[in-house]
Order: C-alpha cells, then structure tokens, then sequence
C-alpha cells in the first residue's frame, strides 16, 4: 500500500513537542542538527511512530551510536538496484517507511534529451523493469528516466523542513538546503530502515558557519562551498554536521543552499543543514506545498538553532567558521580534487606554472548540485549578453537540467533557448556526464585536456574514464562565461570578447530570479505511484541475465581468527570509491555483484605495482603483476583471505555499496587504513569487512609487499578495544603494530555474522518462530 502523504500539522506539532522535551532533558540550549536529530531518536520498547514515540534521552556524546527513526528514505536507480536485491532477501513485504527511487544515473549523454532518453530506455529496459516491479511490490514511488536527478526531485517533492531523510547517494545531503537532516548512506542502512530497523549513526559534532553580508556581482552560492572546500578540505568535515547559521542565509534562496549542502559531500560531513525561514517557505510556495510551509512557520522557532546558540556559537558549536559574502570572490576548484580551490583571478598564473593544458575542451552546466531554475537562468543571463552581440561558445557546451519541473519552467523563461543560441546541447535531465555516462566525442578526449563544469566531483576519470583529463569546477554562470573564451586563463570578471563585428565585449555580472513568480512548472507525469497491495508482485530475474543477479548471503565468519593474510593492495595517495569501484560504463552492472567484482580496485595506485589496478601474487611473486581482481578471484579460489592497506580518508567520495561488497565478495577480510571516509567505513562494517586504523599513521610504511598478516584475538573484539596486527615479513621477522577501530557491539554482530543482512535476517527468522516476539 502506499504511504499516507504527509500530514504537516501532527508533524510539526510533534517536532515541536519533541524539541521541548528534549530542551528540558538536555537543559541546555540545541542547534538545528541536535533538535532534528533528537526529534528522531527511538527509545528502545517505544513505537516507532513519529507520531507516537516520544523523544528519547541522549547525552549527545560525540561518535557515540545512535538508532534514528528517518521520515524518508531515497534511492537512485544504480545504488537502488543493490538495495531492492538486499530487501528481496528478507521476509518484508513492504517498505516501512515513505521511499522513492529516482532513474537518473543510467543515462547516457550521447545526442541530446530525446534520443538519449530512448536509448537509456532500450539498453537498460531489463533494468527499469526489475526496479519498476520491485518498487510496486514494497510499496516504492518509482521515478521514471528523464523526470529528473534525485536530489533536485527531492527538493522539490518530497524533502520538508524538520525531516530526517536518508538516501543511497552521498549528495543526499542536498535537502539540508530546505532544512531537512538529510544523509548519504550505503544500501544496507537503507535495508535496514525499509524492513522496519533504525538507522544507526555516530553522533557527529557541529561545524558552525556563521554566514554575513550578501553575495555580489559574479558570486554565487557554488563560492560558497568552493571557498569552504579550501578551508576544510576533503576530510575536514568528517564526523560533523555543518550548520550555517547568521544573516548571511536570509540572502540565498532554498536551492542556493541546497548547492552548498549537495556539495558538503565533499568535505566529508555527514550533512550540512541551513535553517528554515522565508526562503525555505517561498521554496514550498513555488512546489506547491503551501500547507507545509503554513505548518513550519508556527514552529520557525524549532527549525534552527536557539538564540542562546546563535548568540555564543563558539560555545555550541565543535568549530565556528565566518563567511563574509560580501567580499567573497568566484571560485575554481580543481584539477583532479574538489577543494584545490582559488578565486579565479589567481587561476591564470597557476594554468602558465602548472602547465594545465589552456585550451578549454567541453564545458558542462547541471548536475545535482548545480541545476535550480536559478542556476539555469544566471547561466542563460550571461548566454543572453554574448548571443546579442553574436557570440557563440568555443567549446561544446552541455547543460543538464536537474528536473523535468525545472526544464519546463526554464523552457518558458526562455532560459533554455538562450542557452541553444550560444550552441549548447540540452541533455536529458539526468546524471550523465558527471558520472562518466558520456560518450565523449570530442578530439579534445584523447589526450590531456582540460574540462570545465558546474559539477561537484572532480577526481580523476570520472567524467570520461581519461585519466588524463584535468576537471574544473565552478558555478554554472562561470562556466558559461569559461566556454565562450574557451580558455582556462580567462577570467570573465575582467577580460573582454571580441565580437564578430569586431566591438569589444564585456560580460556583466549575471542576473536572475531565484522562483519564477508562478511558481515551478511540476508535472504529474514521470512518476509512478505504487498500488494498494503490491504483495503478490512477481519481481523476475533471468537466470542468465548479465545485469541482475539475486544475492547469495556472504558466509558468516568462521570465528578464527585471520591468519597468514596476503596484501592485495597497498593504496598509496587518494583512494576514492572511484578507484576502488569505477562509475561510467561499469554502471550496468551494479545489480549483478560478480560481474561488477571484475572491475575491483581497477584505478587504485599500488605501491607494489607501477600500474594503476595492479597487483603482486605472493604466491608467486615473480610473475608478472596481475589485475587485482583477477588476483583476489585466484586467492579465494585457493581458499585465501586477504586484506588492503589504505592511505587518508579512504574510500572518499561515493556512497556506493559496491565498493564494499565487491571486495567481500572476492574474499576480503580486513582493510587498514590511515582513516577511512564515513560511508564506505560503515559499507565495510555492514558488509562483513573488518574496518581497522593505524594507531600511528606511520606504521603504514611498514606494510611490505609480500607480508603475510595476522589479526589474532578476534573472539575478544570488543568496542574501543585496540587491535593487534602482525606483519609477518619474508626475511622471517614480523613487527606487531597496533590498530583501533570504530565497531560498535551491534557492528561487532554483523560482522561475526557475515553482515549485517545476515542478522537481520536471522533476527527476522527467530522473530517468525517465536510468536511471543512479534
Ligand atoms: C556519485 O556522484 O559518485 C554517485 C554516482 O552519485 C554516487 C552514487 C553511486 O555510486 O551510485 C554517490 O555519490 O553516492
Ligand atoms: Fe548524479 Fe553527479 Fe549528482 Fe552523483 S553527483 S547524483 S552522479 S548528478
């Protein structure tokens, strides 16, 4: 059956209750994160029921484990695949919670909107069909290709101030720019929290950003993050929830923020939030969702942070950072890292020092950080001055609108054709190029190059699978400046175009309105609401399909402990999900784990190997260095574990399970790393992967390419409790090196039992037995 559309009034009444409650609890003043977080917290025995359960107590102590209740969960269609797999493997019937699953990351850039949409639905009909029936049968709104990507669909339908949403894409996040508590996570928390489970969360610390002034001339909220990427870096804000707080906000619209939350992904935060006020309400007016917006306003007050709070943030917040807009000058981040961000002006010098390739090859606006009405219409203000004056864009320029509801509403502003006049391609409104579905035709792709978009990822191969590809990023309104220069080294702010009449142009600082006046254009149409009673739905795989593949439980450990482990990979730098689980072509079989197995670990840089995606068997080890899949199919093939040594923050970036359960699969039984991004650690707990730390970060040199590893003492993992680690070396001696990890005892579980699908599943079986439990 479907899911009741929200009723705003009981919600924001509750939230209310619950916020006081837990005031009074706490006695001391609350941000914004701590009230929604709070709001959402299940007291063990109690229902589930936002309605019913009251808030429970929490001593709000940092990384300690919490079991939240979400509103929402959201899904994608390639993350989405894993999770409707998982979720056919347990005995629910229906999704406990409100779900939606958006098509957008299949398609591929080729021609343009309509011929790659029919494409998309060709080629991944086998696809579509499974997700169509699997969101039917658990009562799943299902969002057809083309109606949009998921965060900017989010935003727009279902995201409300107050609400705790969990979605299996790392830029979930987005819908903090509506006010909402919105987290990327990997498949198996959104298993959990679909079969009726909580979502476990270590209770992160706050980083407030105390927001003034106004942003001028070519600024834009995209500066906003580049220039907080600078200061917080890719690690910066792990473990925490960045709150913006401060006059400043008042003077960017819901979806500037949502730019700024998207691409908090990128500093590792949990999520970023921004507080509800009349921008967020004027959001909900333009979506057409006036009760909401009626049943905030009466409890504004609980929807940021206490004025206690905003009046000493130093004392509530982990770390305050200030922003003055009003001097804050447009950014470029990149290449090859989000936060290697400078003011444009600096950017000339650095192309002549740096010898990044001048030439710009294609530049790309959209994506799902960069995609809002207004976006398209700063980027149009700047198309609309060039197009006047008969200039056209040097480079193949594409736009990706992030909502069919957004491209009808910027198709009658005439944002779209103004775009079209300067020679860009609109493409379908999906991820496509940002996620390496694109066929890039230009000869710019063949060697190194540099690309420009609005995107909010720039590692590389991510767009066009070339390595030698340098990726730029900047707001859309830069970039459409960028592209009719069509180098690098200019900057738009203070260089002139030469018209063809010969007149010297000089571009004014773009213009545009945040909401149309009457609102976005939301059509009815590409979506697909599930039926009353979806129980008796047949959801077919073919036993011979290369695309889906039902999943077999990973066994559960043996309880010995590891012993004589093998390093299949000793990372050395940036490990993101990106190397260790490539996007672009390989997203066809996310729903198929043993063919996507083939493509593990395929960009990661070993320090045994000089190839990318390469390793040394110890079993023979001088024979030529092997692709690591292959290599770990070999060990596990001949009954071997092994493990993988990692640098900082590894596994940044996506959310995607897969670079979790495709090492599983083959056989991995640990990963050591520097630190671990917050995702892909919690993938590897529920997975089954033992997630260990160096205590010293410099015992990672220690790490030698044929040393066989022991973890001994596994019976007594315990939380907080340090591990042992010996690396046995081939001269015959070994050195003992001490490890921590982040396991909670429920964590500990999983992992003895294999994963965690495997405990809830064997909790749901014993719960089926025994009648007095159900
Ligand atoms: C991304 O931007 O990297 C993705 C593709 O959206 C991923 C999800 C995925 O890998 O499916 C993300 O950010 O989580
Ligand atoms: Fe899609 Fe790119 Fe956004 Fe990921 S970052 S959801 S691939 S548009």
């Amino acid at each position: 059956m479907p899911h009741p559309p929200l009723d705003p009034v009981a919600f924001y009444r509750c939230f209310s209750q619950r916020v006081q409650a837990s005031r009074d609890r706490v006695k001391r003043p609350l941000t914004l994160t701590e009230k929604i977080l709070l709001a959402h917290i299940h007291r063990a025995g109690l229902p589930r029921d936002f309605a019913a359960a009251p808030s429970a107590d929490a001593n709000l102590a940092d990384g300690e484990y919490v079991d939240l209740y979400p509103d929402r969960v959201a899904l994608q269609d390639v993350t989405g695949q894993m999770v409707l797999l998982q979720l056919l493997s347990t005995n629910r019937r229906r999704a406990a919670v409100p779900c939606s699953l958006h098509c957008d990351h299949l398609i591929a850039a080729r021609r343009g909107a309509g011929p790659d949409l029919r494409g998309a639905r060709r080629r991944h009909k086998e696809v579509y069909d499974f997700l169509t029936a699997a969101c039917q049968k658990y009562g799943i709104t299902f969002w057809q290709p083309g109606s949009g990507i998921i965060h900017q669909v989010v935003l727009e339908r279902t995201a409300f101030p107050g609400a705790l949403i969990i979605g299996t894409d790392s830029h979930t996040p987005n819908a903090g720019g509506l006010s909402a508590l919105a987290i990327g996570v990997g498949g198996g928390d959104a298993v959990d929290v679909l079969a009726g489970g909580a979502f476990n969360l270590a209770w992160p610390k706050g980083i407030g950003v105390r927001l003034t002034g106004r942003l001028q001339g070519w600024s834009s909220p995209k500066d906003i993050i580049l220039k907080l990427m600078g200061v917080l870096g890719v690690r910066g804000g792990t473990g925490c929830v960045v709150e913006f707080f401060g006059p400043g906000c008042a003077n960017l619209s819901a979806t500037g923020r949502a730019t700024i939350t998207n691409m908090g992904a990128e500093h590792g935060a949990t999520t970023s939030v921004f507080p509800y006020d009349a921008a967020a309400a004027a959001y909900l007016y333009a979506t057409d969702r006036k009760a909401v917006a009626d049943a905030a306003d009466t409890c504004a007050a609980d929807l940021r942070a206490d004025d206690a709070v905003l009046q000493e943030p130093d004392r509530y917040y982990d770390r305050v950072i200030h922003l003055d807009l009003d001097t804050l000058q447009p950014h470029i981040a990149g290449p090859h890292s989000p936060d290697k961000t400078r003011p444009i002006k600096q950017l000339k010098e650095e192309v002549r020092r740096e010898r990044y390739p001048d030439k710009l090859s294609v530049a790309l606006i959209g994506s799902c950080t960069n995609s809002s009405y207004e976006d398209l219409g700063r980027a149009a203000h700047v198309a609309k001055q060039a197009a006047a004056r008969g200039l056209k864009s040097k480079v193949p320029l594409y736009v990706t609108p992030g909502s069919a509801g957004v491209r009808q509403t910027a198709k009658q502003a005439g944002y779209i054709r103004a775009l079209e006049a300067i020679g860009a391609t609109v493409l379908a409104n999906a991820c496509g190029p940002c996620i390496g579905q694109w066929h890039r035709a230009d000869p710019g792709a063949n060697g190194p190059n540099s690309i420009l978009s609005s995107y909010n990822r720039n590692f590389p191969g991510r767009n066009d699978g070339q390595r030698h590809t340098l990726s730029f990023l900047a707001s859309p309104e830069v970039v459409t400046a960028m592209a009719l220069f069509g180098r690098l080294s200019a900057n738009p702010l203070t260089d002139t175009l030469t018209a063809p009449d010969g007149a010297t142009v000089h571009l004014s600082p773009p213009q545009a309105e945040a909401l149309p006046k009457r609102g976005l254009r939301l059509s009815t149409a590409g979506h697909v609401d599930p039926p009353r009673d979806g129980t008796n739905i047949q959801v077919v795989i073919q036993p011979d399909s290369d695309r889906l593949a039902p999943l077999k439980p990973f066994p559960p450990r043996d309880g010995k402990d590891f012993h004589g482990l093998p390093v299949l990979l000793k990372a050395v730098g940036k490990c993101t999900t990106d190397h260790i689980s490539p996007a672009g072509a390989w997203l066809r079989y996310r729903g198929h784990l043993d063919k996507i197995a083939d493509n593990t670990y395929l960009g990661a840089v070993n320090a045994f190997t000089p190839k990318p995606g390469t390793g040394v068997d110890v079993t023979q080890p001088s024979s030529p260095p092997q692709l690591l899949s292959t290599l770990a199919r070999d060990y596990k093939a001949k009954g071997m574990g092994w493990l993988v040594v990692g640098d900082t923050n590894f596994g940044e970036g996506s959310s995607r399970e897969h670079a979790a359960m495709q090492p599983r699969h083959l056989g991995c039984c640990a990963i050591i790393a520097r630190g671990f991004a917050r995702i892909h650690e919690a993938n590897l707990k529920k997975h089954g992967v033992l997630p260990l730390i160096f205590d010293d970060a410099a015992d990672y040199d220690r790490v030698q390419a044929l040393d066989r590893v022991d973890v001994p003492e596994l019976a007594e993992l315990a939380p907080d409790k340090p591990v042992d680690v010996i690396l046995r070396h081939t001269d015959g001696t070994h050195e003992r090196i001490v490890c921590r990890h982040t396991l909670s005892d429920q964590q500990i579980q999983w992992f003895r039992a294999g994963s965690s699908l495997n405990f809830l599943t064997r909790w749901e079986n014993d719960t089926a037995k025994s009648p007095s439990m159900s």
